[in-house]
């Protein structure tokens, strides 16, 4: 079971083939655009995750894994591409389907098939194993199955895909057996065998647990506007009872991850209607926030905008489903002008500026991604370059005293008191 080819060099297979490569497997990393191969062949990256840069260049180094654009004959495929949601919030799952009929041909007795890719539940059941079957070969006895959903965080995706516990869930014992031999030579944390439907909702919920929490946060955001308070304060008292763990605010829930997976779930069950109320409180945020920037802008003739940060998190490159995005949109339709400076993002549907640029001329700092950088600006020196000297932290990440001493007027989302 020693080569492993990888379909899908993004956010998760990329990881996971130089992880495995590194570790001595012999990978075959498969991608179908061709930049992305070349960039890999050479030992490079194409995306910006923490430690990654060094495991792929070793990777590629030591011989033990290149990238192409077909699969070929292995011991183990690996799909990880990725699942995104079509305009009516169901699942596309074209990814997937070409991923898995690319390897038919290649495709041999005893080959073990792992669906890493969050799909709605019974996919594997019901899209796969069908699938697979027109190889010929009888599924579950002759060619394995399992779904071994990723978990990992990213920004911490090298610590996290060693040191978390994976769920194995294969479409018979067997199949997750042959899955378990395969994570137990990269993976420390413990590997929980279970079937592979269990195997996908689990991986949901993960995701869904955070994304309901989240909107419980952004609610009590919302409720503190109506009734004066502070959320953030609310929020921090109540999280010390021992069994109370609520998160935080922000201007809405972004990534490919928690914005999407939770309407897996509700595609498949008209019960789902918590998860399905919680995707769209997260969506209002965007449309909130815009509000709240018009507000503060409301005394000024043509105001402009200085916006930091439009990854959907901080210290990440990734703009997937970022609630800026909805934000600058807003803004824009309010005729609100829109500078933005984020160190990590380099291709954007809005021009990005340097950070004298979108300093210059502005009436309000927007930051809606928590980068850490951010902390280090010169509030006083950046204010002398501005119009009007405003604040407002989404993400009350900022150290407000140093903003206040500068002269500017600091909001808080979620600090709707009079200290405030
Ligand atoms: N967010 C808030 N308030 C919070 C926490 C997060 O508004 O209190 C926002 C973030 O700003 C971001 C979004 O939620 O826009 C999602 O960020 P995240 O850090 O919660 O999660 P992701 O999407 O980066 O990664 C999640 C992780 N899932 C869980 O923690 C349950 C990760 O472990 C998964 O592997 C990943 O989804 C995935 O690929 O499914």
């Amino acid at each position: 079971m020693n080569k492993i080819c990888v379909l899908g060099l993004g956010y998760i297979g990329l990881p996971t083939a130089s992880i495995l490569a590194t570790n001595g497997f012999q990978v075959v990393g498969v991608d179908v655009d061709s930049k992305i191969v070349d960039v890999i062949n050479k030992g490079q990256i194409h995306i910006n995750e923490p430690g990654l840069k060094t495991v792929v260049y070793a990777a590629v180094q030591s011989g033990n894994m290149h990238a192409q654009l077909m699969p070929e004959e292995a011991d183990t495929f690996i799909i990880a591409v990725p699942t995104p949601i079509k305009s009516d919030n169901t699942a596309d799952l074209t990814y997937v389907t070409k991923a898995a009929e690319s390897i038919l041909p290649f495709l041999r007795k005893g080959n073990l098939v792992i669906l890493e890719s969050t799909c709605p539940p019974r996919t594997t059941a019901d899209v796969l194993v069908p699938l697979l079957s027109q190889s010929g070969y009888r599924l579950g006895e002759e060619i394995y199955l399992a779904h071994c959903p990723e978990r990992v965080l990213p920004g911490n995706i090298l610590h996290e895909f060693v040191s978390n516990d994976r769920i194995i869930g294969g479409i018979n014992e067997q199949s997750a057996e042959k899955a378990r031999e395969i994570y137990e030579k990269v993976v420390q944390g413990n590997l929980v065998i279970t079937d592979a439907t269990s195997a996908e909702m689990a991986k949901l919920m993960e995701n869904t647990f955070r994304d309901v929490n989240i909107a419980l946060a952004n609610e009590v955001c919302k409720i503190a506007y109506e009734l004066n308070l502070n959320a953030l304060e609310v929020i921090k008292l109540a999280n010390m009872h021992p069994r109370v763990n609520l998160h935080q605010p922000g201007p809405g829930v972004g990534g490919h991850c928690l914005a999407v997976d939770p309407w897996f779930i509700v595609e498949k069950s008209s019960n789902a209607k918590l998860i399905q109320l919680s995707r769209e409180i997260n969506n209002t945020m965007p449309h909130f926030v815009a509000g709240l920037v018009e507000k503060m802008l409301e005394q000024i003739a043509d105001p402009k905008v200085t916006v930091l940060g439009v990854a959907y998190k901080g210290n990440v490159d990734d703009i997937r489903e970022s609630p800026a995005t909805e934000v600058i949109r807003e803004l824009v339709k309010k005729n609100i002008g829109v500078k933005i400076y984020d160190p990590y993002v380099k291709n954007y549907e809005f021009e990005l500026s340097n950070l004298e640029e979108a300093f210059l001329a502005s009436d309000l700092v927007l930051l809606l991604a928590d980068h850490k950088e951010y902390k280090y600006l010169s509030a006083p020196e950046l204010g002398l370059l501005m119009r009007n000297k405003q604040l407002f932290d989404t993400r009350n990440c900022l150290n407000h005293a140093k903003w206040k001493d500068a002269g500017f007027n600091v909001k808080v989302l979620g600090m709707n008191n009079q200290n405030n």
